[in-house]
């Protein structure tokens, strides 16, 4: 015999239902949760993504290919089997990474660039919407600790300005956690030295030239290229950095005015430099119809340009995520979204920033801001 267990009277259970059809179409209407998967080597199975409620997808990539090389229609494939067998989608790929060469302005980018078209047009292929990348110099996200200990027990990821300032990269011996070098001291010297010629505005008329190529075939794939902000968002070991700012991300979007040349929103990123209003930046360039992929966390600032990574609650950080979300809500932001770094809690070992737990809470928390907003603004 089949048990069944009410524990509201059934009017009630009626109107509650009506009430999270209502909402749930909303929800599809607008965006769309995914979370962040490092492919078969990620110790956290798709399947528990999965039970996370409201994921939709994952944002992944191919972690095998040598960067500047085509990615392999076979690899494409088979990744987005294993995503979808869990009954998840892949319609977001963080990254595709940008060769130096291009940074750098090389007569070498050509190859480079045709194959990151070609990547672009494979992955269009196999259904992928959104491109996530960054025109980072050398080194991407930085951070000085990867597990700092909070009152609380929790690990967190932190970023100390004044350690940063000691650290002289050009000899090669740079040590940064979580920096995932493949170079030798002597190619790390060398790819710093070639730096040492480009200005910012160098580095600007790299990127416009490669945007020029990139996103006519991104138009073609129906792709949408959402670039990342820098980590911190200025200038670190010398190197010049240029997604850091309102005005600087107005500039990029201009330089090709088209939808498939957008933006990945971090809050993390943007929200760590006091001088960057991020709430007002999801209202202007939201309305613009240009941010295609948004990562929400906190940060805590420390001032003279230090901070920590905190868990995604308001209260524990220096950015309001009610707000955000409904600045993300009121343009009516119809793209991707996840959870961003995550502390290490309940004894998880895993990828600093990448566990499973408080990646879970986060998502739930922003679906919960959602949810609300979703039935009580009209
Ligand atoms: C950090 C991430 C970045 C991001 C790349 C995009 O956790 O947000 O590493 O994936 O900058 O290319």
């Amino acid at each position: 015999m089949q048990n069944i267990y009410v524990s509201i009277n059934h009017a009630q259970q009626r109107t509650s239902k009506s009430r999270i059809i209502y909402s749930k179409e909303k929800w599809v209407n607008y965006m769309k949760m995914t979370f962040r998967w490092y492919g078969p080597n990620d110790p956290i199975p798709l399947q528990y993504i999965k039970q996370i409620p409201g994921m939709t997808g994952v944002v992944s990539a191919i972690y095998t290919v040598p960067v500047g090389d085509v990615w392999p229609r076979e690899d494409i494939y088979n990744l987005k089997k294993m995503v979808n067998d869990a009954g998840l989608e892949l319609k977001v790929i963080e990254s595709v990474p940008v060769h130096e060469d291009i940074k750098l302005g090389l007569p070498t980018r050509e190859r480079y660039i045709a194959n990151f078209g070609e990547t672009i047009r494979r992955l269009g292929e196999a259904g992928v919407e959104v491109i996530c990348y960054n025109f980072m110099p050398v080194f991407d996200w930085t951070r000085t600790q990867l597990n700092y200990v909070l009152e609380d027990g929790s690990t967190t990821l932190i970023y100390d300005s004044t350690q940063i300032k000691k650290i002289e990269p050009n000899n090669g011996d740079l040590e940064l956690p979580g920096w995932d070098s493949s170079y030798t001291k002597e190619e790390l010297k060398d790819l710093l030295n070639k730096y040492r010629q480009i200005s910012e505005e160098d580095l600007w008329s790299n990127l416009e030239y490669f945007l020029k190529k990139i996103i006519p075939i991104a138009e073609e794939c129906g792709i949408k290229m959402a670039i990342h902000p820098d980590d911190p968002p200025w200038s670190i070991f010398g190197l010049p950095r240029i997604i850091t700012n309102e005005e600087n991300i107005e500039r990029l979007l201009k330089i090709v005015d088209s939808p498939y040349n957008g933006i990945t929103m971090c809050s993390g990123s943007l929200g760590c430099a006091s001088f960057n209003d991020y709430v007002k930046m999801v209202r202007k360039f939201g309305a613009m119809g240009r941010i295609h992929f948004a990562h929400l966390r906190n940060v805590k600032l420390l001032g003279n340009d230090s901070f920590m990574e905190t868990a995604h609650y308001s209260a524990c950080g220096s950015l309001d995520m009610v707000e955000i979300l409904k600045a993300y809500y009121e343009v009516g932001f119809k793209g991707y979204i996840r959870p961003d770094h995550g502390r290490m809690i309940w004894g998880e070992q895993g990828k600093p920033g990448y566990g499973l737990y408080d990646r879970a809470l986060g998502a739930m928390y922003l679906l919960g801001i959602w949810e609300t907003l979703t039935k009580t603004s009209r």
